[in-house]
């Protein structure tokens, strides 16, 4: 039996990180938190680029943008969507996810979905690095997972 995972070794791979600033009190706990583990997972500083949007909105265009150019191993995305803020919060919501799939389907790329959406701020807060984890943290793992399986994949004899 072969069996194939992705390793936590981000040595030599290059990722975008999406960041958007509405809530930024919470997307940029968000950022820090894949900061942190990009760099605890060996990839050099000159590989990593922060990109800012304005809101969620925004992130599945310019994810699809670096997929396009094809000069990264990952591409991670941040936001926080918070019900109660805007009536538009589902439409907005559904839009992100949708997006954010088609582009790591389109181009074949680890896109990985670091969007919270919560009821409050308390909530949202809760998940980026209070009582439920960092969901930016944990974008940042899959995407270090992801970017190695995918090479592993591909340079795998056939
Ligand atoms: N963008 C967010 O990232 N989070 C929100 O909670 C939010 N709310 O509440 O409206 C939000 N709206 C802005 C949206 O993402 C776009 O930037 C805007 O509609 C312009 O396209």
């Amino acid at each position: 039996m072969n069996e194939l995972e992705g390793r936590l070794d981000g040595k030599g791979l290059k990722f975008a990180i999406v960041v958007s600033r509405f809530n930024d009190l919470i997307t940029e706990r968000l950022l820090q938190g894949a900061l942190s583990v990009l760099r605890r997972a060996g990839v050099e500083e000159q590989n990593i680029l922060v990109v800012r949007v304005p809101g969620a909105f925004e992130i599945p265009l310019a994810a699809q943008r670096f997929a396009e150019a094809g000069n990264c191993d990952a591409v991670i995305c941040l936001g926080a969507l918070i019900r109660g803020e805007t009536p538009h919060f589902d439409y907005i919501a559904t839009e992100v996810t949708r997006g954010i799939g088609e582009v790591a389907l389109k181009y074949n790329l680890p896109v990985s979905y670091g969007v919270i959406t919560a009821d409050t701020v308390e909530q949202a807060m809760d998940r980026s690095g209070l009582k439920q984890g960092n969901k930016g943290s944990e974008a940042a793992l899959t995407a270090v997972e992801m970017a190695t399986l995918v090479r592993r994949v591909s340079t795998e004899k056939k």
